[in-house]
């Protein structure tokens, strides 16, 4: 389990800093992973504002769901890609880990950035610049994977986060250094710690800090299993129907491949 370490030992829970990390740094911290989260995160609010009551109702075939959703999915990871690349640290890693955490990472943190882009008034999301609820992906045939995802929109919704605490809990699960085959674990482990504190602090802004963070990371263990289904979902799909899923978006398939 991905729990941040600073949680578990409880180093925060007296609201003070532990020892090696100054206010400053972690103003830096939050400065810096916030920045590059606007910089990069595909819809300002007001264009999401604009958008959420254009409906979106297509009678698709499966494949042709099927691509329009990966070719989505890749346009986004792109912006994740360059989310990571502007988070000080992630560039000094060794390239194979920066492989690693985006492979392991980036739905992950597309499915964070979702809550950004779903209206929970009426349980619909963002699809090609128009707002659709469940139905619209009836014809993927996932609908376990679906309701799930919806699900994590809605609860992720009633948070209420901030672009703040956003943009630090998504870069707090790109920089997890428990995904396998890490090499510079320790490396990670720290990026990843500092972004933390910096979280915890920016919650308690506003809230019970220890509160929110432990809300805010119960909801990994479902984004985990979204992941594992999504796998699941697609090695099934590229056994039916192996030309349309050799045609999906490169980077779509590099990832999840
Ligand atoms: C991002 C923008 C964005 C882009 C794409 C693949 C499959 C079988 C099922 C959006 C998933 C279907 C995704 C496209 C569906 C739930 C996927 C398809 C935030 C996230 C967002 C809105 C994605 C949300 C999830 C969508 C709708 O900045």
């Amino acid at each position: 389990m991905l729990e941040p370490a600073l949680l578990v030992h409880g180093a925060l829970e007296s609201g003070q800093l532990p020892a090696d990390i100054s206010v400053l740094e972690i103003d830096r911290v939050a400065q810096n992973v916030v920045k590059s989260h606007l910089e990069t995160c595909q819809y300002t609010t007001e264009e999401l504002k604009r958008l959420a009551w254009s409906l979106y109702s297509p009678e698709e075939s499966c494949e042709a769901m099927w691509q329009q959703c990966s070719l989505q999915i890749s346009n986004a990871i792109q912006y994740v890609v360059e989310f990571a690349k502007r988070i000080d640290g992630f560039m000094e890693l060794c390239q194979n880990d920066q492989i690693i955490l985006l492979k392991a990472g980036c739905l992950e943190v597309l499915l964070l950035r979702m809550v950004r882009a779903f209206n929970p008034l009426n349980s619909t999301v963002l699809f090609e610049g128009k707002f659709g609820s469940v139905q619209m992906f009836k014809s993927l045939g996932c609908d376990d994977l679906i309701g799930a995802i919806f699900e994590l929109g809605r609860t992720l919704c009633r948070l209420q986060l901030s672009e703040e605490e956003l943009a630090l809990f998504t870069a707090a699960v790109l920089l997890s250094p428990d995904r396998p085959w890490l090499t510079e674990t320790k490396k990670v482990q720290k990026l990843q710690d500092k972004i933390y504190v910096a979280l915890q602090h920016e919650i308690q802004k506003k809230h019970a800090a220890e509160d929110k963070l432990s809300k805010m990371v119960s909801k990994l263990p479902l984004m985990k299993t979204i992941c594992n289904l999504h796998l699941d979902k697609l090695e099934f799909f590229r056994l039916l129907h192996p030309e349309t899923a050799m045609n999906f978006p490169p980077l779509y398939k590099e990832v999840f491949n």
